[in-house]
């Protein structure tokens, strides 16, 4: 979304902290916090990562002091998007310590289009990338658990990584743009150019428009309960992946326009929320709270 049609809608969503820190320790902190794991994630990450610490003490003694380190990592974000929701609920259920900066009015600056030109967040900055930035939430979740052997978010067989691989690009490529069109005039976020939204038509084909891209989220949505997640509690199986948290993330949206989720999803949703506790509350509690500010301003 643009950040014109976000004018306004800061106050409703922000929280005091520009910056947040994520209080979560969990699997990354775990993992590089085993007394017996010398190396740090940064010197030997693969090693901190496979949890093959006795191999790595060996290798990098010297290192024994910053073991308990998490991985920093810095995210600019917008706190209304449920793109930004999406990496800022996994950066703190695999407990980064990461620095949130809102990027609130920033994203088209010179400073920012020097290093993003596609003014997008979420964007992570990190010195081993080949432009030290990377965007696209699904790319920056592949990125982090690929690089901190975050197994447990981001299978590493190939047949169930390519599951969460299908899933996520399937959201990216089909759900979420029903979902964009659906919403986003409720949002009061521009439609993508070229379509009905943006154009100058008449007012009853935008809402012509917005309901049948309503009506065609059903589709995909049942997709993803039948076929990905095949009778596991999530498409990860027993434990959220990074594809549940991006659906997740994705269907939150859906309230703004009282979409009746069918139960499965509420269930979903919910039980995505209850194995993530305050990693998922956190960030989705910006988004609810935009939704319920645009959806008072619309009852006003
Ligand atoms: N497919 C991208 C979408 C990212 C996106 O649309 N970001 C919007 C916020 S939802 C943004 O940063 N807009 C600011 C701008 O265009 O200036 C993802 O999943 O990260």
């Amino acid at each position: 979304m643009a950040k014109a049609a976000m004018k306004g809608t800061k106050k409703a969503a922000a929280k005091p902290a520009a910056k947040a820190k994520a209080t979560t320790a969990a699997k990354v902190s775990a993992k590089t916090a085993k007394p017996a794991a010398k190396a740090t994630a940064k010197a030997a990450p693969k090693a901190a990562a496979n949890a093959a610490p006795k191999a790595a003490a060996k290798a990098a003694p010297k290192a024994k002091a910053k073991s308990a380190k998490k991985p920093g990592l810095k995210l600019s974000m917008l706190r209304p998007s449920v793109n930004n929701m999406t990496v800022r609920v996994f950066a703190r259920a695999a407990g980064f310590d990461h620095a949130e900066t809102d990027a609130w009015g920033l994203t088209r600056t010179p400073e920012f289009l020097a290093r993003n030109p596609a003014h997008l967040t979420p964007m992570i900055e990190d010195k081993s990338l080949p432009r030290g930035v990377l965007w696209e939430s699904c790319a920056i979740m592949q990125y982090l658990a690929n690089k901190y052997g975050l197994d447990k978010f981001y299978p590493k067989a190939p047949a169930k990584r390519a599951m969460v691989d299908s899933a996520m690009f399937y959201l990216i490529g089909t759900l979420y743009p029903y979902v964009a069109r659906a919403t986003y005039p409720a949002l009061g976020f521009p439609q993508y150019a070229g379509e009905v939204g943006h154009s100058d038509a008449h007012a009853d084909k935008k809402s012509e428009a917005q309901k049948a891209a309503a009506a065609a989220i059903a589709e995909p949505l049942e997709v993803f309960h039948s076929f990905f997640r095949d009778g596991k509690p999530f498409i990860g199986g027993n434990n959220p992946s990074i594809a549940d948290i991006r659906l997740a993330a994705t269907l939150e949206f859906l309230a703004v326009i009282d979409y009746e989720l069918p139960k499965w999803a509420k269930d979903y949703m919910a039980a995505i929320e209850k194995k993530l506790g305050k990693a998922y509350a956190e960030p989705a509690g910006d988004v609810r709270g935009y939704i319920a500010h645009v959806k008072a301003q619309a009852a006003a």
